[in-house]
């Protein structure tokens, strides 16, 4: 635990009596010594909870020690929530629960029973209970631009359609998907793509996949059973969803898809005036951006996300200066269309690339370090994948992107089995789990801890308003947020995104009032002179 620690101690003290040589600098050089920071400085007593959000593949997180069969399940999670109690997260984004025949979920088969894999429902209203007790939302993927191809409607719609049961309870369904009863040939994005319904001369819209088929959403009686879907659960105790697949509602119509979130979004605050909703609209930042006029709480920030994204970009060239204008362009736009909006940045999820195999991040710790800094102090709801926040890996085919968490190197009993399909070279993989790191001082996972405290301890970042703070130099990113529970109303955040200890002249009107030290040095600030280390991250306000 104190190898780092010691190493940077023995430095210091050979440095300085380099310079004098006298026994009375060795004991100088000892007390600058106690001064080397010997983990990260976490506050856990101050809990705001400062919106971050952490997502979960529940078949790949954790197997319960009473259903011991190499499936993540609803028990496993509940064991894990003292976990994320400790990371310090505000919610939890679970990706589909509901029953699919598919292991991923995404075609849900049944809305009102949970996947058998994963457990019973009495097992997901003891987690449910058990995230209540510990203070941690939980919102739920809800795929309603398709459904799977074993859920009843899509049975009784295809079997009135095709003719092989005209009964009037099949009638009712008839119009829920939409049907042609001849080819219409190859689909474009905005005519969306058609599939033959089994060996018929009928063909049904499904734009991701065969078991995928698009619900008409123009249908009323389709809008009262999604609002069925969200009521169910939302009387569960969750609070609030993830929207699968926005662009796709009704295929890449930008106002009719507005109006769908709109009409969505206000019915389930209705019923839930505190639900959290959070789209998936995966495309550019100014398509997102319009999205926010229908009033959805968030949306995922791609652009910052993925190996092409602004936050891995950034690390990978040195460049501070223009991630903070990034950040600060994009809370503009956003808000433009809605002033509410709050935007939720992220590095990676279960359809990207995993972060930790990202060349800056590979190559340096310190990178991925300071790219969570980074996305994780911008305004909004940011997002953690889970595995993140131990460097976990994965790349290629889906399957790849969904490995199971590691929580100890020498003891598997909480990891689940790869998913069959994976194909990633496991000798690629990290080999220390989640508790393994939390017992090192530095670690990546104590990092989160450290970047998630803060925000819990200035929940103000949730709804700040930022503006780029000029700090003269390209490597450092300076962001000042305004906020009215910040001291003196603001707060400024400064990233050395750079390679090497920059030194900056800064109003000496401003004090620390947090480091987030992962060079294990301090950063130092007197007499108008903000000096610090490289990936680390400095916090500013006014002294009174
Ligand atoms: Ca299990
Ligand atoms: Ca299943
Ligand atoms: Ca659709």
């Amino acid at each position: 635990m104190r190898v780092h620690l010691s190493k940077l101690g023995l430095l210091s003290i050979l440095l300085l009596s380099g310079c004098g040589g006298s026994s009375d600098d060795v004991s100088q050089a000892d007390s600058i010594d106690l001064n080397i920071p010997q983990d990260y400085e976490i506050n856990l007593d101050v809990n705001n909870r400062g919106g971050v959000y952490y997502e979960i593949f529940v078949r790949a997180f954790a197997d319960s020690t009473q259903s011991l069969d190499g499936i993540g399940d609803f028990r496993g999670v509940e064991e894990k929530i003292p976990y994320l109690q400790d990371l310090g997260v505000e919610g939890v984004w679970l990706m589909p629960i509901m029953e699919s025949s598919s292991y991923h979920g995404y075609n849900v088969d049944n809305y009102y029973a949970v996947e058998r894999d994963y457990g019973t429902m009495e097992h997901f209203e003891s987690m449910m209970a058990a995230f209540d007790a510990a203070n941690i939302d939980v919102i739920l993927d809800l795929v309603i631009n398709h459904t799977g191809n074993m859920v009843e409607y899509f049975k009784k719609s295809a079997a009135y359609v095709t003719g092989r049961d005209r009964s009037p309870e099949n009638e009712r369904y008839a119009d829920w998907y939409t049907w042609k009863d001849y080819n219409p040939g190859p689909g474009t994005s905005t005519q969306g793509t058609y599939r033959q319904f089994e060996n018929t001369g009928y063909y049904y819209l499904a734009n991701f996949d065969g078991a995928m088929p698009d619900l008409n959403l123009d249908n009323p009686e389709v809008r009262e059973e999604i609002l069925n879907i969200a009521k169910f659960w939302l009387d569960k105790g969750v609070h609030g969803f993830r929207l699968d697949a926005t662009l796709w509602f009704y295929e890449n119509n930008t106002r009719k898809n507005i109006e769908f979130l709109r009409w969505f979004c206000e019915e389930v605050k209705k019923m839930h005036p505190e639900a959290y909703i959070v789209g998936e609209t995966w495309t550019g930042d100014a398509l997102v951006a319009e999205y926010y006029e229908s009033g959805i709480d968030s949306q995922f920030w791609f652009g910052g996300a993925e190996v092409n994204g602004y936050f891995h970009s950034a690390a990978l060239n040195n460049n501070g200066k223009l991630i903070a204008q990034q950040i600060v362009n994009y809370d503009k736009q956003i808000k433009r269309f809605n002033p509410n909006a709050l935007n939720s940045a992220f590095l990676s999820n279960h359809d990207n690339n995993r972060s930790g195999g990202y060349a800056a991040f590979d190559r340096d710790e310190g990178k991925q370090k300071l790219a969570a800094s980074m996305y994780l102090l911008t305004p909004g709801v940011p997002f953690i994948y889970y595995g993140e926040e131990i460097g976990l890996k994965g790349s290629g085919r889906d399957e790849n992107k969904r490995l199971p968490m590691i929580w100890q190197e020498a003891h598997t009993t909480h990891e689940t089995t790869p998913v069959r399909g994976s194909d990633y070279q496991m000798r690629y993989q990290v080999n220390k789990g989640a508790h393994d790191l939390l017992e090192e001082p530095f670690s990546l996972t104590n990092h989160y801890r450290k970047v998630i405290s803060i925000r819990n301890e200035y929940p103000g970042f949730r709804r700040a308003d930022v503006e780029v703070f000029d700090t003269g130099i390209v490597p450092f990113a300076g962001l000042r947020f305004i906020e009215p529970s910040f001291p003196n109303g603001e707060i400024i955040v400064i990233h050395n995104v750079g390679l090497e200890t920059r030194t900056i002249d800064i109003d000496p009107s401003y004090v620390i009032i947090e480091e987030i030290n992962t060079e294990q040095l301090r950063p130092i600030l007197e007499n108008g002179s903000l000096t610090l280390e490289r990936n680390s991250t400095v916090i500013l306000t006014k002294g009174s």
